[in-house]
C-alpha cells in the first residue's frame, strides 16, 4: 500500500483490478454475485417490485370503497387484500427499500470497494426474496393471510384462523426477518470499520448516519417480532397457548410484542429517509448543513426513543390510564428530536442558495405532507382524543401522511438524486416535476378526505359502507385520489426507465455534489474506487474544488502479485488505517444456504420434519460456504 497524489492510476491496475472484482457473465455468475452494488440494485428492484403489487391492492380496495355497497371484493377477500397491503408495504418493500439503498451507497459514500460481509448480503438477498415471493404467491392462490398486517391475536390463533392463511405470514415473516438482521449487521460493521481514512464519524455523511441509526434499530427491533411470531406458530402448529386464554394465555402479550417491535419499524422506515433529505438539502442549498451535530443527536434520539412509545398503539386496550400518561407523554417527545430536523433544513435552505432542482421539490413534498402527519401524531397521542379516533380512518389518514411523506417522498427524491449515479443517465427534469404535481395533489386528494371520515366514524379495515351516513362524497373523492397519485407513480418511474435509454449522459458528477460517491464515474466501476480516497473533511469534493484529476488523494491499494479483493479497514472513531480487509469473491452457497433454511422455516408449515431436513441440508451449505478456496480458485 503506498500513498500517491492525484495521477491516475496506471492502465495495468485498472485491468487487474477489473479482473480481481469481476464475475463470470453466465447464469451461474449472476447468481452467485456478491457485490454490495449488485446485492444492493436487487433489494430496490425487488422492492420496486413489491410496492407496485401492494400499490394495485390499495387502487382495487379504493375502488371498492368508492361508492357505499359495493362488492367487487368480498368481506374475505377485503381482509386479505388490506393484510397483504399493509403486510407488503411494510415488511417487503419501505424496509428492504432503504437497506437496499444503503447497500448501495454506503460504500461508496465512505470510499469503501465493498461491503465487509459480502456473502452475507447476497444471503440475506436470497432469503427476503424466497421469503417475499412465497407470501405473494400464497395470496394470489387466495390463501393469503387475512389478520391485518398486525395480525392481532387471538383473531390470528387456531380457532378464529384455522385456514393456511395466518401460516403463511407466521413462517415467511419469520423468515424474513433473518434478512433484515443479516443486513443490519453488515451496514453496522461496514460503517464502522470500512470508512476511508480521515473520515472520522463526525465528517460521515448524515445518510450514513442514518442508516447506521437505521441498522441498529433493526438489530433491537426484529428480536421481539421473531419472538412473536415463532410463539403464534407454535401455538397453531404444535398447540401451545401462548396467546389462548381460555388455557391461561395472554392475548394481549401479542400486541406488546408486536408493537415493541412495529413502532420502531415505522421509524426505521422513517430514519434513512430523513438521511436522504439531510443529503439533497445540503446539495440543493449549495452549502454545508446547518446544525450537523444536533441532526446527528436527533437521529439518535429518535432511535432510542422510539423504543419507549409502543403502548400508543394499545390506548383502546384497558391499560391503566397511569401507565397511558407515560406512553402519551413519551410520544409526544418524539415531536422534539423531529423539529429539530425539520429547523436545520429550513436554516440550510433559507441561507443557502437553493436550486429547485427535482430532488429539492420532492424533499419539499416530504416537509409538506409529514410535519401534516406528524401533527396529527400528536394528536393521537393524546389518550383522551385517540379513545376517539382508535381503529377510524383517521388513524389511517395519520400513517399515510408520515409514511407516504416521511417515506415515500424523499425516496423519490433520492432516486431523482443518485440514479444517474446508479444508471449514468439523467432523467428528464421536466417529467419528474410533472410526477411530482400529480403525486402531491393525488395524495393529498386521497388521504385528506380520510380524517373527516375518521371523524364522521367511518372505521378502517370495513369492506363497505351503508348509503346515507355521509360518507359517500368523501370516499369517492379519496378513490379519485388515489388513481391520481397512482398514475404519479407510473410517470415518475416510467422517466427512470426512460432515461437509461434515452437520457442524457449524467458524467460523474451532475449535480457538483459534496460526498465521496460522485468522485467515481457513473455508474462506478466494479471496484467502486481505484484508490482508496483519504478525507480531511465532512465534503470531500467541495473542499477539493470538484473531481478533476487528482482533485482526490488516495492509498493504491493493489498488488499485481498477490491480487485478490481487498479494501481498506479503519478505526471505529476517528478512521486510522488498521488493515488490508480481504474480501471473499462470487459463490452459490449463500443461495443455497438461503433455499435450506427456507425449507425449515417455511417448510414446518407442510411438515414438522422439514425442520430437521432444512437444518442439515443448511448445515451442508454452511460448511461450503466457509471453505477455504484452494490455492488455485484464489481470490
Ligand atoms: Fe404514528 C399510529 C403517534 C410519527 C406511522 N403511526 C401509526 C401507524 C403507523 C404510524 C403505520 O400515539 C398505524 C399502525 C396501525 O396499523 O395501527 N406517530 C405518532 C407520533 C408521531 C408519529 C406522536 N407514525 C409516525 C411516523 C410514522 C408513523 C414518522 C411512519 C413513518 N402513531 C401515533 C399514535 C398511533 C400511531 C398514537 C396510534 C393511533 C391508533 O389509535 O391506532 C411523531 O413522531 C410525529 C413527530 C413529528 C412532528 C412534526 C414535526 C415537528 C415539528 C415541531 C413542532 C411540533 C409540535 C407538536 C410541538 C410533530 C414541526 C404540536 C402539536 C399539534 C397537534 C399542533
Ligand atoms: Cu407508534
Amino acid at each position: 500500500m503506498s500513498a500517491a497524489g492525484g495521477a491516475a492510476v496506471g492502465d495495468a491496475v485498472r485491468a487487474g483490478l477489473e479482473r480481481v472484482w469481476g464475475r463470470p457473465p453466465d447464469l451461474v455468475g449472476r447468481l452467485s454475485a456478491v457485490n454490495h452494488r449488485v446485492v444492493g440494485k436487487r433489494y430496490m428492484v425487488t422492492a420496486a417490485v413489491f410496492f407496485f403489487l401492494a400499490g394495485i391492492q390499495a387502487l382495487v380496495m379504493r375502488t371498492q370503497l368508492a361508492r357505499s355497497g359495493l362488492d367487487l371484493l368480498t368481506p374475505e377477500q377485503y381482509n386479505q387484500f388490506f393484510t397483504m397491503h399493509g403486510t407488503t408495504m411494510m415488511f417487503l418493500f419501505a424496509v428492504p427499500m432503504m437497506e437496499g439503498l444503503g447497500m448501495y451507497l454506503i460504500p461508496l459514500m465512505i470510499g469503501a470497494r465493498d461491503m465487509v460481509f459480502p456473502r452475507l448480503n447476497a444471503f440475506g438477498y436470497w432469503v427476503y426474496l424466497i421469503a417475499g415471493v412465497t407470501l405473494t404467491v400464497a395470496f394470489l392462490v387466495g390463501r393469503g393471510p387475512d389478520a391485518g398486517w398486525f395480525n392481532y391475536a387471538p383473531l390470528s390463533g387456531p380457532s378464529f384462523s384455522p385456514g393456511r392463511g395466518i401460516d403463511f405470514w407466521v413462517t415467511t415473516i419469520t423468515f424474513l426477518e433473518v434478512a433484515a438482521l443479516v443486513a443490519a449487521v453488515e451496514i453496522i460493521v461496514t460503517i464502522l470499520k470500512l470508512r476511508a481514512p480521515g473520515m472520522t464519524m463526525g465528517r460521515a455523511p448524515l445518510f450514513v448516519w442514518s442508516q447506521l441509526v437505521m441498522a441498529f434499530m433493526i438489530l433491537f427491533a426484529m428480536p421481539p417480532l421473531i419472538l412473536a411470531s415463532l410463539m403464534l406458530g407454535l401455538d397453531r402448529m404444535v398447540g401451545t397457548h401462548f396467546f389462548h386464554a381460555a388455557a391461561g394465555g395472554d392475548p394481549v402479550l401479542w400486541q406488546h410484542l408486536f408493537w415493541v417491535f412495529g413502532h420502531p419499524e415505522v421509524y426505521i422506515i422513517l430514519i434513512p429517509a430523513l438521511g436522504i433529505v439531510s443529503s439533497v438539502v445540503t446539495v440543493f442549498s449549495r452549502r454545508p448543513i446547518i446544525g450537523y451535530a444536533p441532526i446527528v443527536m436527533s437521529l439518535i434520539a429518535i432511535g432510542f426513543l422510539s423504543f419507549g412509545l409502543w403502548v400508543h398503539h394499545m390506548f383502546t386496550v384497558g391499560l391503566p390510564v397511569m401507565g397511558l400518561g407515560f406512553f402519551a407523554a413519551a410520544s409526544m417527545m418524539i415531536a422534539i428530536p423531529s423539529g429539530v430536523q425539520l429547523f436545520c433544513w429550513m436554516a440550510t435552505l433559507w441561507k443557502g442558495r437553493p436550486v429547485l432542482s427535482s430532488p429539492l421539490l420532492y424533499v419539499l413534498g416530504f416537509v409538506f405532507v409529514f410535519t401534516l402527519g406528524g401533527l396529527t401524531g400528536v394528536m393521537v397521542a393524546a389518550v383522551p382524543f385517540d379513545w376517539q379516533v382508535h381503529d377510524s380512518h383517521f388513524v389511517v389518514a395519520h400513517f399515510h401522511y408520515v409514511l407516504i411523506g416521511g417515506a415515500v417522498f424523499p425516496l423519490l427524491a433520492g432516486f431523482h438524486y443518485w440514479y444517474p449515479k446508479l444508471s449514468g443517465y439523467l432523467p428528464s427534469e421536466a417529467v419528474a416535476k410533472v410526477a411530482f404535481w400529480m403525486i402531491f395533489i393525488g395524495f393529498n386528494v386521497a388521504f385528506f378526505p380520510l380524517h373527516e371520515l375518521g371523524f364522521r366514524g367511518m372505521p378502517r379495515r370495513v369492506y363497505t359502507y351503508l348509503p346515507g351516513l355521509g360518507w359517500d362524497a368523501l370516499n369517492l373523492l379519496s378513490t379519485a385520489g388515489a388513481y391520481l397519485l397512482g398514475l404519479g407513480f407510473a410517470v415518475f418511474a416510467a422517466n427512470l426507465v426512460w432515461s437509461a435509454f434515452a437520457g442524457r449522459r449524467a458524467g460523474a458528477d451532475p449535480w457538483g455534489a459534496d460526498s465521496l460517491e460522485w468522485a467515481t464515474p457513473s455508474p462506478p466501476p466494479v471496484y467502486n474506487f481505484e484508490r482508496i480516497p483519504v478525507v480531511r473533511g465532512r465534503h470531500p469534493l467541495w473542499e477539493a474544488g470538484g473531481i478533476g484529476p487528482g482533485a482526490i488523494s488516495g492509498l493504491e491499494m493493489y498488488d499485481p502479485e498477490f491480487p485478490r479483493r481487498e479494501t481498506l479497514a479503519t478505526t471505529v472513531m476517528d478512521a486510522r488505517p488498521e488493515f488490508r480487509r480481504t474480501l471473499p469473491g462470487p459463490s452459490l452457497w449463500p443461495l443455497v444456504l438461503a433455499a435450506a433454511l427456507a425449507v425449515a422455516a417455511i417448510g414446518s408449515m407442510v411438515d414438522l420434519w422439514l425442520i430437521p431436513i432444512g437444518a442439515v441440508l443448511a448445515w451442508i451449505a454452511m460448511a461450503r460456504w466457509l471453505r477455504p478456496p484452494r490455492a488455485e480458485e484464489a481470490p
